[in-house]
């Protein structure tokens, strides 16, 4: 479609949902971010990165503020179910709040266990009572693994006894759209890693509905926030690839875009930690780095409003955003050299990504081929 086309179909179904009450009363999103000392320019200046994050031409940025504007009118359940809180944290622990916590702060944030006030039998009652009210209404995000089958028990939830399991799939059943938030919810994650105790599953495999997977332990904010503002701009499931992640935050490669990625092609390593390489910023590659396998953007947009994000901060990706990666992407500060092969071949990412990987990881056999010789020859003039 073109993007006019696209453009006034957004905006249609922009202006139907600022007809939509508001699912509470609150200030309006402008005057939280005059609260916090963010100016109109620092918002319009974050909803063009989001608008170019999401792939979308800059044209459609004024629809991406009117879209943050309206995150209100869309009721948002969020389960925890096993897991650390880190996704949560990820968007709410900081010391300044950024746009995209504030947003979250802004949203209509029905069922909390994290942040609301209630608890026991309260706290059940809410849910139930916001997943009538709001039935086929509401985003259902839920962050972890699911203890599943006979090992259902092993998460027992609130005064009823209920099991994770059972309340995931009752509110999964009257979603409007289920985002499964981070690796453990998405893959298992570190709760199914061998041998996953409780019979750990990803919601996926416990709901029949169809589940966008925002993987990564934890995932950035930019990554949750995009997926709540995707949906109110289309009310469709994104573009997504074999892993039900979407494309436009998981369909690069952090190895294509690291800023040490010149140092890889140059065969610059760091050898161990602290070295001089280290300090000169070399790629991470032979301390462990998974970049070359690992699908997600924190190497285009980082963390924590752009500040940093792991490579940056000195260690090598763990390829947190993967399935599996506690299986198989340790240990986390070796090579993967020997599985590299069989990483490409029998996971199945998407083709392309796996032939361009292919001459890649080419190049990195070679780019450390090199490295060697150049040190071998260094050693000999020594
Ligand atoms: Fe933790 Fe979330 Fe990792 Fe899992 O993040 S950061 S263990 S993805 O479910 O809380
Ligand atoms: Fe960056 Fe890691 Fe690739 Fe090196 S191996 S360029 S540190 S992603
Ligand atoms: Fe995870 Fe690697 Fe990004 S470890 S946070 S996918 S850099």
């Amino acid at each position: 479609m073109e993007n006019t086309k696209i453009f006034s179909n957004v905006k249609e179904r922009l202006d139907t949902l600022s007809q939509l009450p508001k699912v509470k009363e609150n200030r309006s999103i402008n005057e939280l971010m005059q609260e916090h000392g963010i100016s109109r320019r620092d918002f319009m200046k974050w909803a063009a990165g989001m608008t170019a994050m999401l792939s979308l031409p800059s044209a459609f940025t004024p629809l991406m503020a009117q879209a943050a504007e309206l995150v209100d009118r869309l009721p948002v359940i969020w389960l925890h179910m096993a897991e650390c809180t880190g996704c949560s944290e990820s968007l709410l622990r900081t010391d300044a709040p950024t746009i995209d916590s504030l947003i979250f702060d802004y949203i209509s944030l029905e069922y909390h266990e994290t942040v609301m006030a209630a608890s026991g039998w309260q706290a059940e009652h809410n849910l139930e009572e916001a997943i009538k009210k709001y039935k086929g209404r509401y985003i259902l995000m839920v962050e972890g693994g699911i203890p599943a089958g006979s090992s259902e028990f092993y998460l027992t939830v609130g005064p009823h006894g209920k099991k994770g399991a059972e309340h995931a799939r009752d509110a999964a059943a009257s979603a409007a759209a289920i985002f499964a938030i981070g690796t453990c919810s998405s893959f298992g994650g570190v709760q199914a890693a061998h041998p996953n105790p409780t019979n750990a599953k990803p919601l996926s495999k416990i709901t029949d509905k169809p589940v966008i997977n925002v993987p990564g332990c934890p995932p950035s904010e930019k990554n949750i926030i995009g997926n709540v503002l995707h949906y109110i701009f289309f009310g469709t499931l994104p573009s997504l690839d074999v892993y039900n992640r979407p494309k436009w935050a998981y369909g690069i490669r952090i190895h294509d875009l690291c800023e040490r990625r010149g140092h890889f092609d140059a065969g610059e390593f760091v050898q161990q930690f602290g070295d001089e390489g280290a300090k000169k910023g070399y790629c991470l590659y032979k301390v462990g780095c998974k970049g070359p396998y690992t699908f997600n953007n924190c190497s285009r947009e980082r963390f924590n409003q752009h500040t940093s994000w792991p490579i940056q901060a000195g260690h090598g990706c763990i390829g947190c955003s993967e399935p599996d990666f506690w299986d198989t992407m340790g240990p986390f500060e070796e090579p993967l050299a020997e599985r590299r092969y069989n990483t490409l071949y029998s996971i199945g990412a998407d083709g392309t990504a796996d032939k361009v990987g292919v001459a890649l990881l080419t190049v990195t056999a070679v780019g450390i081929a090199a490295h060697a010789a150049i040190m071998a020859f260094k050693k000999d003039k020594a």
